[in-house]
């Protein structure tokens, strides 16, 4: 198996749906994303890349509505958040490929994944196909099987796991805000940006801020989950998504508007 130079892109939920409504997509913001990576594709065809996007309004209130009800992810949950972001996916993955000329290919995380004692373990035989053919893999947030019935597996998770066992140089979070600040900027305005930094420079005060429809966590959560991964050598760009043009300058070089942590 030959991986040539690889980066992880996570389209974050909060960024291609509005989290707050429902099964909203904001299809210019995720247009203009793909586009991004479809030219960088073309002018970088050397490089791999896999994508994965976050469940946003498609994923986070379905969950959040089940555990409320019932205490946990029952299988009637399972089957709706699954086919919930079979439909978001669908449309990334089309966008992808009719809008973008991007050569996506989705793989549907449940399938290759499951969650034994709260850690994920997943098959990337399915992507690493995917990649060694030219194409590029997508996967996405996911409901899975688990030890304990179903569980989410989250996009960050995934980008992290992909990371770290496929060897990948930079995985890049694009977010709805420009950057990883001392505290959540949208609580707290004044709150300064950390422009490039050490992970266990900002890991103890980057404050744990979720809003309330997310049951993965927020900004701090994908900070944290890199070291419980064990992953090391990895650039991560924290890129705002809301700038046109910004994703692909940060799949180009360091000069985009964001944050760099280093692992
Ligand atoms: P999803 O899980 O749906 O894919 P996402 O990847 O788009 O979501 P979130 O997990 O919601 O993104 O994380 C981004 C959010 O984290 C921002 O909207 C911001 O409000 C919040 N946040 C909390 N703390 C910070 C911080 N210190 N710096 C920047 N953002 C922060
Ligand atoms: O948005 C969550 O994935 P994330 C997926 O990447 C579900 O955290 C089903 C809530």
């Amino acid at each position: 198996m030959k991986i040539r130079p690889l980066k992880i892109i996570k389209l974050g939920g909060s960024v291609i749906t509005v989290k707050e409504i429902r099964w909203s997509i904001r299809r210019e913001v995720l247009l203009r994303l793909l586009r991004e990576l479809g030219t960088y594709r073309e002018e970088f065809p050397e490089n791999q890349v896999v994508l994965i996007h976050g469940g946003g309004s498609f994923g986070h209130p379905l969950v959040k509505d089940c555990v409320s009800r019932y205490g946990k992810i029952t299988e009637s949950c399972y089957i709706s958040t699954a086919d919930s972001m079979d439909t978001l996916n669908a449309i990334v993955r089309k966008y992808s490929i009719n809008v973008a000329r991007i050569p996506a290919i989705s793989i549907p995380p449940r399938t290759i994944c499951s969650i034994s004692s709260g850690s994920p373990r997943c098959r990337l035989d399915p992507v690493v196909a995917a990649l060694e053919r030219g194409f590029t893999p997508i996967l996405y947030g996911d409901v899975v099987t688990s030890d304990r019935g179903f569980e989410v597996l989250s996009g960050d998770t995934l980008a992290w796991y992909i990371a770290r066992d496929l060897g990948a140089l930079e995985i890049l979070f694009v977010t709805d805000v420009d950057g990883l600040y001392e505290r959540d900027p949208k609580l707290d305005p004044n709150a300064q940006k950390i422009t490039e930094a050490l992970v266990d420079e900002v890991i103890n005060y980057v404050a744990a801020s979720s809003s309330t429809v997310d049951v993965t966590g927020g900004m701090m959560k994908k900070l944290i989950e890199g070291k419980l991964l064990g992953v090391r050598g990895i650039k991560v760009k924290i890129v705002g998504g809301f700038i046109e043009g910004n994703l692909y300058s940060a799949l180009k070089s360091d000069n985009f508007v964001g944050s760099i942590v280093w692992y």
